[in-house]
């Protein structure tokens, strides 16, 4: 069997044509916040969980979330966990916060293997 002959400038064409896809789908799967409980800068009652549901399905072993107090001090001793149902889906389970402001940060790392993160606080009433 005879194999497709492509002349080099088609073949040039044919492999930056693909690279440029791969570029552009990878491009669209970070994984962004999409939502978040609570919400940023909310007022709550103290939360049984930060619940953050991103665009993208995420790589468990490397996203995680934390939770630090106004003074900076680590507030939630649990490690965040990826929802088994939906991959989208990642939560900190928390203990009793007590009243005050607290900042939440996020990594996130989508299937594709590309690192997102970002930070948004909220108040427990
Ligand atoms: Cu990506």
């Amino acid at each position: 069997m005879k194999l497709i002959q492509f002349s080099r400038p088609a073949l040039r064409a044919l492999i930056f044509g693909a690279a440029a896809l791969v570029v552009t789908s990878t491009a669209f799967a970070h994984a962004h916040l999409a939502s978040s409980e609570p919400a940023a800068n909310a007022e709550v009652a103290a939360p049984a969980a930060v619940t953050i549901h991103f665009t993208e399905p995420l790589e468990p072993a490397f996203s995680r979330i934390a939770l630090a107090d106004a003074s900076g001090k680590a507030a939630a001793p649990a490690a965040a966990e990826v929802d088994q149902q939906d991959p989208k889906v990642m939560r900190l389970a928390l203990p009793q916060l007590s009243a005050g402001r607290y900042a939440v940060h996020w990594i996130a790392v989508a299937s594709d293997g590309h690192r997102t993160q970002g930070d948004f606080a909220f108040d427990v009433k």
